[in-house]
């Protein structure tokens, strides 16, 4: 068998994301801990109790994990409620803890990229309206500027906001993330309020910290139509990828607010983004469909691809991964996968999805796609949101009674992807042996 290898640049970084509601455990401050309080809002009532009890200190042996795999960079987020647990009160002690975690991480040689606002939020800002009310972006600010002060000698890779299409979306239009509300104006005029506060905190973390790199961490859903004939499919498609995929790029990049029906200019945000931050996980097919209304009438599934993650969320689409990245391209600026991952207990489907992206990304690479680095979702299995701890995405399992870890073998196939810098032939074959002819054809 001849030996051949996908080498990515000197310098890329290699790491795994994490989210500090999902990682953290014993968050009582904020609105998920509020909503999973409530029945019916969480897949079979479950909680994310003491998640993966990083804030006690487990956050130390799985960063050893994952810098013992040759991870040189780790993404994880701050907890607004933690750091300020009040309006105007700040917690001291909650940031020198942050501190220590970073600190940590950089003594074991990784990168850190902090994301600020990672879907939770403290309960007293809710109580003032959330993201709803225009003067979040303000709040947000001070916020982002309490941390970067006291983690700026660690980082200068920042993210603003996680996926906020998903927090707008999950949370104000389809409703299965809190608040639970289903108005399409109050998800644009949150993606609105989000818009403003990236912008005001990226210029606050640049007066601060003048070598930062900021960004956001954007979900892209590459959609195609279900059915290519329809009409009807083909707008919604078309909505869809102005709504869901290109509002906020179109914000930071040009200035301009593009809603369904018109724009507008928000000049205070353009050029308002160091790297693009994409997070992608599968394509979608989407049809109009009457029998969704609580989906807006709109059903999405991952279609045409080969495998379908555990509980359906997810297809291995890889050439979708290839088709967000030529299309983030577009935008000018370094590309950071800021995650990407599949759901997948036994470890059946994740070597060969891991395979397939790993390739696709390095054929982004070498046709001259600035890409920086991949962060995998995720080091250990975690809480998962809404659908509670039914979907497994960790390179290692947790039990979630025990805190026990067990390795996944995908775990020793990522080591080997960021210990080589690549993806060889040898690996593949040992993995992914069905995949050996479709990655390194004779
Ligand atoms: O777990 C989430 C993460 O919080 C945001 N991006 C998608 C992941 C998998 O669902």
């Amino acid at each position: 068998m001849a030996q051949a290898a996908f080498h990515f640049p000197r310098g890329f970084l290699w790491g795994t994301a994490t989210a500090s509601h999902q990682v953290e455990g014993s968050n009582t401050n904020n609105n998920w801990w509020a909503w999973e309080n409530e029945p019916g809002r969480i897949l079979n009532g479950q909680k994310a109790g003491l998640a993966c009890d990083w804030w006690s200190g487990r956050w130390r042996e799985d960063f050893d994990r994952a810098a013992d795999a040759g991870q040189n960079a780790h993404r994880m987020s701050i907890e607004w409620s933690r750091i300020q647990p009040r309006p105007g009160i700040w917690d001291e002690s909650a940031l020198d803890r942050y501190r220590d975690i970073v600190r940590g991480m950089v003594e074991r040689g990784m990168t850190p990229l902090i994301t600020l606002h990672h879907f939770s939020d403290p309960l007293w800002l809710v109580e003032q309206g959330g993201w709803e009310n225009e003067a979040v972006a303000e709040r947000f600010e001070t916020y982002a500027r309490k941390v970067v002060e006291a983690l700026k000698e660690y980082v200068t890779l920042w993210a603003t906001i996680n996926e906020p299409n998903v927090y707008a979306v999950m949370g104000y239009i389809v409703g299965n993330f809190p608040p639970g509300k289903t108005s399409i104006n109050a998800g644009l005029n949150v993606m609105t309020n989000m818009v403003l506060a990236h912008a005001r905190a990226y210029r606050a973390i640049h007066a601060i910290q003048p070598q930062a790199r900021v960004g956001l961490a954007l979900n892209v859903t590459p959609m195609i139509p279900a059915k290519s004939w329809s009409p009807l499919d083909r707008v919604a498609v078309s909505v869809l990828r102005r709504v869901y995929n290109e509002f906020f790029p179109a914000a930071l990049s040009a200035g301009k607010l593009r809603y369904p029906t018109h724009t507008r200019r928000i000049p205070e945000a353009k050029n308002t983004q160091d790297y693009f931050g994409m997070n992608y996980y599968t394509r979608f097919a989407c049809a109009v469909d009457l029998r969704m209304p609580r989906q807006k009438f709109i059903r999405y599934a991952p279609e045409n691809c080969d495998e379908i993650s555990e509980t359906g969320f997810i297809g291995n689409d890889p050439a979708g991964f290839y088709a967000a990245l030529e299309w983030a391209k577009s935008f000018g600026l370094p590309i950071i996968v800021t995650e990407n991952g599949v759901e997948d207990s036994n470890d059946n489907l994740r070597p060969r999805y891991l395979v397939q992206h790993i390739h696709q990304l390095w054929r982004a690479v070498n046709i001259g796609i600035p890409i920086k680095g991949y962060f995998h979702w995720t080091l250990v299995d975690n809480f998962e949101w809404e659908r509670g701890w039914s979907q497994r995405f960790g390179l290692w399992e947790l039990d979630v009674e025990t805190q026990a870890r067990r390795k996944r073998p995908s775990a020793d196939l990522y080591a080997e992807i960021c210990q080589e810098n690549g993806l060889s032939s040898e690996m593949v074959a040992r993995y992914t042996p069905q995949l050996f002819e479709q990655i390194f054809p004779n």
